[in-house]
C-alpha cells in the first residue's frame, strides 16, 4: 500500500468520524483530545474493503507465513471475515464467553493443533485485547507469532506484544495519522500538538528498565521513562498461561475484594496479630508478616492465622528476605522454631547470593505450591538495589519463573504481565522516618509507578483507628488502579 493510498484512507476514516478530536472524558474523569473509534466502519463498505485491504496487504508486505486467521472481537470481526473470504483463507472465531451448552469451545473453526494463527485488529492501546486473544488461541494449541493493527496509539502495545512473543505490525502510526491531517488541514497545529502531548504523557512509564538504570524506590526524580506495558485487569492477567499459580490467586483475591492492599502487620505479640489480621482481613489481599519479632510465637499461632486467611480470603507473605546459600535458606525455610513453609504462600529473598538462594527455597516451596518475590529495589535511603542490580534481579525472576512471581520493588520493573510489583514505603503523606524508610503515596505508587500492591504498616497501624485507616488505603490503592485502566482504554 503506497502511502498516497494511505493518507485518503485516513482522510476517509476522519470524514465517517471514527477519529474525532475535541474534549472526551474517559471513564476515569480524564480528558482525551483525540477519540478512535472504528465500529462505524460497519456502514461504510468501501471503507470495510479499503481496511481489510490495507491489513492484508500489510501481512503480504511482511511476508508472513500463517495458516489462518481470526480478528479480535468484535470490530475486528468483519475485517477478518472480508480478508478471509477474499483470500479464501481459513478463518478461527474467538469466543468472548464460552456457551454454556453444546461444546464449551472458545474458538469455532477447524482447528490444527501446531498451526499458525494471524491475529488481527483494529486499534491498539495496550495490546492487551490482542494478548487475550492470542492466549485463547495458545490453549487450543495454536501458535500466535504476529499480528496486524490498523492503529497504533503508540501507548506501549508494540513493547508489551514483543515481550510475549509476537510481534505487532501496525499499518498507521499515530504519529502518521496526525501529519496527514495536519497535512490536510483537518486539524490546526494547536489540536496536532495537544494530541501529540497527550499520547507522550500517557506513554511514558517510570521505570527502572531505562538505560541509566533506578535510584531504588524512594527518588522517582532520577529514574528513566520508558513505555507504558499493558494496562491488563488484575482478573485477566490471573488468566494468562505464564502466571504462577500463587500469583493467580493473589490477583484473583484482589478482584474479587477490590483490593489492592497489603497490611505489614509488623506487632510484636502473636494475639494482637491476630486480632489485626480478623478486623483488617475484609480490606486486605495479602497479610505480611515478620515472624521473627513476635515475642510469644508459638507453632498454634500459625494455625490460628491460616484461619483468618481462609475466613477472610487473603493470602499470607512472610517477609523473611532470605539471603543466604541455597542449602542454608533451605533449612531456614523448611525448620527451625517457624517453619516457614507450612504457612506462608509467599517468601522473599535478596537476589545478592545468586541463583542458588532461589533453587533452594524452590526445592522446597514449590512442592507445597508456595512462590517467591526477589528484592529489586528497597524503599530505605541510600539503597545499593539499583540500576544494573535490578536488572540483574529481573533477569533471575525470568529464569526462575516456575517459583518466583514478582518483585518487592518500587515501580514497575518488568513488562511482563505475569509478574507482581509489591512496593513498601507507602503512606498518604510522602515522607519518611529517622532510620531511613521513605514513603510514597497509594496513589503515585499505583497510578504514575505501575506498580501492582501497596504495602502499608505504621501508616495503618499507627492510626488510632485502624479499620478505617484500613479501608481508606484500600479505596485509594483501588480507585488508582481503576484510574490507571481506564486512563488507557478507548
Ligand atoms: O524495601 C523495603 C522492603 C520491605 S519488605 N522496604 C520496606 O519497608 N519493607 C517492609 O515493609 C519493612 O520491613 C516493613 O515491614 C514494611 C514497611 O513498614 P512501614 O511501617 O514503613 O509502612
Amino acid at each position: 500500500m503506497d502511502s498516497i493510498c494511505l493518507e485518503s484512507l485516513i482522510l476517509k476514516l476522519h470524514d465517517v468520524q471514527a477519529v474525532k478530536f475535541g474534549e472526551y472524558k474517559l471513564k476515569s474523569g480524564m480528558m482525551t483530545p483525540i477519540y478512535i473509534d472504528l465500529r462505524v466502519i460497519v456502514s461504510h463498505p468501501s471503507l470495510m474493503n479499503q481496511v481489510s485491504t490495507v491489513i492484508y496487504q500489510r501481512a503480504k508486505a511482511e511476508e508472513l507465513e500463517y495458516n489462518s486467521v481470526c480478528g479480535v472481537p468484535y470490530t475486528a470481526l468483519p475485517l477478518a471475515t472480508i480478508i478471509c473470504s477474499r483470500h479464501e483463507l481459513p478463518m478461527l472465531i474467538r469466543r468472548k464467553e464460552a456457551k454454556d451448552y453444546g461444546t464449551k469451545r472458545m474458538v469455532e473453526g477447524t482447528i490444527h493443533p501446531g498451526d499458525t494463527c494471524l491475529i488481527i485488529e483494529d486499534v491498539v492501546t495496550t495490546g492487551s485485547s490482542i494478548l487475550e486473544t492470542a492466549v485463547v488461541l495458545q490453549k487450543e494449541g495454536l501458535k500466535v507469532t504476529d499480528a496486524i493493527v490498523l492503529m497504533d496509539r503508540d501507548q506501549g502495545g508494540i513493547d508489551m506484544l514483543k515481550s510475549e512473543g509476537i510481534t505487532l505490525h501496525p499499518v498507521i502510526s499515530m504519529a502518521k495519522l496526525i501529519n496527514v491531517l495536519l497535512k490536510a488541514e483537518r486539524i490546526d497545529t494547536d489540536t496536532a500538538q495537544r494530541v501529540r502531548k497527550f499520547i507522550q504523557e500517557n506513554n511514558v512509564f517510570m521505570s527502572a528498565r531505562g538505560k541509566n538504570g533506578s535510584s531504588g524506590t524512594g527518588s522517582p526524580a532520577t529514574k528513566k521513562p520508558c513505555m507504558k506495558a499493558a494496562e491488563m485487569s488484575y482478573g485477566a492477567r490471573a488468566q494468562l498461561p505464564h502466571t504462577h499459580p500463587v500469583a493467580a490467586r493473589l490477583l484473583k483475591v484482589m478482584e474479587e475484594k477490590k483490593s489492592n492492599l497489603c497490611v505489614s502487620a509488623d506487632v510484636m505479640k502473636c494475639e494482637e496479630l491476630l486480632l489485626l489480621a480478623d478486623s483488617l482481613g475484609p480490606f486486605i489481599c495479602l497479610l505480611k508478616t515478620h515472624v521473627d519479632i513476635l515475642q510469644d510465637f508459638t507453632p498454634a499461632f500459625c494455625q490460628s492465622l491460616t484461619d483468618l486467611a481462609t475466613k477472610h480470603n487473603f493470602l499470607i507473605f512472610e517477609d523473611r528476605k532470605f539471603a543466604d546459600i541455597g542449602n542454608t535458606v533451605k533449612h531456614q525455610y523448611e525448620g527451625g522454631l517457624y517453619q516457614i513453609s507450612s504457612w506462608s504462600n509467599m517468601v522473599n529473598a535478596h537476589a545478592v547470593p545468586g541463583p542458588g538462594v532461589v533453587r533452594g527455597l524452590s526445592e522446597v516451596g514449590r512442592p507445597l505450591e508456595r512462590g517467591c518475590l526477589l528484592i529489586a529495589e528497597m524503599s530505605s535511603q541510600g539503597s545499593l538495589a539499583t540500576g544494573d542490580y535490578t536488572q540483574a534481579v529481573v533477569k533471575m525472576a525470568e529464569d526462575h519463573s516456575e517459583f518466583v512471581f514478582g518483585f518487592i520493588c518500587g515501580s514497575k520493573i518488568s513488562q511482563k504481565p505475569e509478574f507482581l510489583h509489591l512496593t513498601p514505603g507507602v503512606q498518604m503523606q510522602s515522607g519518611g522516618d529517622s532510620l531511613g524508610q521513605q514513603y510514597t503515596s497509594p496513589e503515585d505508587v499505583i497510578l504514575k509507578k505501575g506498580s501492582d500492591v501497596i504495602i502499608v504498616g505504621r501508616g495503618i497501624l499507627g492510626s488510632a483507628d485502624r479499620r478505617k485507616a484500613a479501608e481508606e488505603y484500600r479505596k485509594s490503592g483501588w480507585d488508582a488502579y481503576t484510574k490507571r485502566l481506564t486512563s488507557v482504554s478507548r
